[in-house]
């Protein structure tokens, strides 16, 4: 099963084979500011993709792996945060099942206005029950997550997703309670995502880590320290990784890195912060994003795409 390749440019162009493609900025499909970093992450496939729409969702596939990306209007999303998202996951699902054998591999959501609302009616919360609701009604709960990434931007609700016919592998962090299991005090039902999804090609991969803070166990660490807290996120990718290196039978350095995502609550940290992104960007092209992470108390998340060569391991079991 090829899997789809990934590149970063500066400047948005159509190479054949374009099977996803996220502009960054207000003029882009992903609606956050972009403060540093390429503007455009596209994804090729195997060949030439189809396209269209189904159930408001719009899709590209090309035989193998599936692109699905969906809007709903700021007006539908903050009349009812819980049940536009539980419709706006019933329609993904709906959209995916169009194709046969697809998995889900990876989600990106952004969400207007990610923490306003009290307790339990944030909207945040409502979008993790709302998105709770539509998997449970197909299944997909448990260890069988994907990998998801939750920031707030400035209006409306938007998701992206890659699917393939590759079988993911659930990576959860040692360090962290799995956010399936997190308590009730984050609200009416707890997140459905994965720390990491896995997705085996023979002996490559693709690892997608997902949005990564400053957490332990099931606590926020460091509040009010954004370089502490970025130390804690790094850490905490570090064990993904490692628990990644362990399923996938190869060594942590075996592991490639392609792209960073560094998303800050307040834009003025990313200027007061500089090393954060410059560490990151050593490594792989980073993309620094005006997004708002999902907790008040948290003031940065890091998100990661690793490759995993062909020839690194021995064929991964699903
Ligand atoms: C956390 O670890 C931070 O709800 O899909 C990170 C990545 C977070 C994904 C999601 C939430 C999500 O709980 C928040």
């Amino acid at each position: 099963m090829p899997l789809p390749r990934f590149h970063t440019a500066a400047l948005p162009d159509a190479p054949a084979e374009l099977l996803a493609s996220l502009l960054h900025g207000p003029d882009g499909a992903l609606p956050l500011p972009l403060l540093a970093g390429p503007a455009w992450d596209f994804w090729r496939g195997e060949r030439e993709p189809r396209s269209g729409e189904h159930a408001g969702v719009r899709w590209a596939d090309d035989g193998e792996s599936l692109f699905l990306h969906l809007t709903v209007s700021e007006a539908e999303w903050q009349r009812d945060p819980a049940a536009a998202s539980e419709a706006a996951y019933r329609r993904l699902e709906a959209a995916r099942q169009q194709h046969p054998d697809r998995h889900w591999w990876r989600l990106w959501n952004y969400l207007g206005g990610i923490l306003s609302g009290e307790g339990d009616d944030e909207r945040y919360r409502q979008f993790t029950l709302g998105r709770h609701r539509a998997w449970a009604a197909n299944g997909q709960l448990g260890d069988s997550l994907p990998a998801a990434t939750a920031i707030g931007c400035d209006q409306g609700l938007h998701v992206f997703a890659l699917a393939g016919r590759a079988i993911p592998l659930a990576i959860e962090n040692p360090r962290q309670v799995s956010a399936w299991r997190y308590p009730r005090v984050y609200g009416l039902q707890p997140p459905s995502f994965a720390r990491a999804a896995l997705v085996p090609s023979g002996d490559a991969a693709w690892l997608f880590v997902s949005g990564t803070a400053s957490i332990v166990g099931h606590e926020s660490r460091h509040v009010g320290d954004v370089t502490a807290q970025f130390a804690e996120a790094r850490a905490n990718l570090d064990a993904v990784l490692d628990a990644a290196a362990t399923q996938a039978g190869v060594v942590t350095a075996d592991f490639v890195p392609r792209n960073f995502k560094l998303y800050y609550s307040d834009a003025a940290d990313a200027a007061r912060h500089p090393h954060a992104a410059e560490a990151l960007a050593a490594l792989a092209p980073t993309q620094v994003l005006h997004g708002v992470v999902c907790r008040r108390e948290l003031a940065v998340e890091i998100e990661a795409l690793y490759e995993l060569p062909a020839g690194a391991a021995r064929a991964i079991a699903p």
